[in-house]
């Protein structure tokens, strides 16, 4: 495949890596410019990894999000971080992802960057959420914090939810892809189905509406997404979910006064859900408890966290 210009067509995987929070799926969102993952302002909000799309005219470029990196406890987050070292094997370049406001190197950006040693792949110091520096010399010192621990190949500061300097960032990362065709089909935008992503739409809203364990114990279980897409004599995409907890006490506080908590949740994915997929929206929601599904195996696979 050749592109316009007549240089040879590139595409490949790159990963965005970081702890928790520091925006890799706002990243990714704008890069591939619909929503593709669940973003809050909650720490280990993703939880598998997805792959982004990006086509321009001469590379396609394959935006692998990735969980944050954490200190696991149980085994959906050593699931998560399996995840994230399996994802690091199957790209061509990183894209290491800190906060603008970053004082210090914590210990998980230290073990990031034994893992950027081990993968010996290009890498970029992505400096995020550069609209919440109020001068040009803190972007110098949280520079020179990280550049002081690794020899990074680009630098790029950007802010992923104003949208600014994605354009670098794209020509930085389209100069590590190999030549080849593309690795998806050019029309799509991420590699996980319909169904999957109203999932995260739905785990996203109790993110948003919940705190503390709460939103950390809920695991999403699309049970029946039935789309005017493939029933055309359907007028509405009518959705049927489980909301699973691991106890009883989060089932009352998800479920909230007089059903208050979940109707809210229910209102804002709805929503969302109608503008994703273009089809008014039935979502039918139920609370249910799988007591301790983040520590086994088996817990987790039934929650359709399973590896591949
Ligand atoms: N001010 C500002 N906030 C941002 C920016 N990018 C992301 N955020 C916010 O940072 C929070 C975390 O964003 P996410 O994209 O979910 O972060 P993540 O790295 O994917 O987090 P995990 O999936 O938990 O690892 C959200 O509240 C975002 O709105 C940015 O450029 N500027
Ligand atoms: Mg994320």
């Amino acid at each position: 495949m050749e592109p316009s210009n007549g240089k040879p067509f590139r595409s490949g995987c790159v990963a965005l890596l970081g702890r928790p929070n520091v925006g890799k799926s706002s990243l990714a969102n704008a890069l591939v410019g619909v929503k593709i993952a669940a973003v809050s302002p909650k720490a280990q909000t993703t939880r598998q990894v997805v792959r982004g799309i990006v086509q321009t005219p001469e590379a396609q470029i394959v935006l692998v999000d990735t969980p944050g990196v954490h200190e696991p406890r149980h085994e959906l987050g050593r699931f998560m971080i399996r995840q994230i070292r399996e994802a690091l094997e199957e790209v061509v370049g990183i894209c290491f992802l800190v906060e603008a406001t970053d004082q210090r190197l914590s210990s998980l950006d230290r073990r990031i960057l034994e893992w950027i040693r081990e993968a010996k792949r290009p890498t970029a110091l992505v400096v995020n959420k550069v609209d919440l520096l109020k001068s040009p010399e803190a972007l110098w010192k949280v520079v020179a914090l990280y550049q002081d621990a690794y020899p990074f190949e680009e630098i790029i500061p950007l802010s992923a939810t104003r949208g600014s300097n994605l354009d670098v960032l794209l020509e930085r990362m389209t100069s590590w892809l190999p030549e080849s065709e593309p690795l998806f089909p050019e029309d799509l935008l991420m590699d996980r189905t319909e169904r999957f992503l109203a999932g995260e739409i739905i785990r996203e809203k109790v993110f948003l509406e919940t705190e503390q364990e709460v939103p950390h114990s809920v695991a999403v279980l699309v049970e029946s997404f039935k789309s005017p897409d493939e029933y055309p004599d359907r007028k509405r995409l009518s959705i049927r979910a489980s909301i699973v907890v691991e106890k009883e006490g989060q089932k009352i506080i998800l479920i909230g006064s007089q059903g208050a908590k979940i109707r809210q949740i229910r209102l804002a994915a709805e929503e969302e859900l109608e503008s994703t997929f273009g089809h008014p929206v039935n979502l039918d929601l139920w609370v249910k408890v799988r007591p301790h599904w983040r520590r086994s195996e088996q817990g987790l696979r039934q929650m359709g966290y399973g590896d591949s």
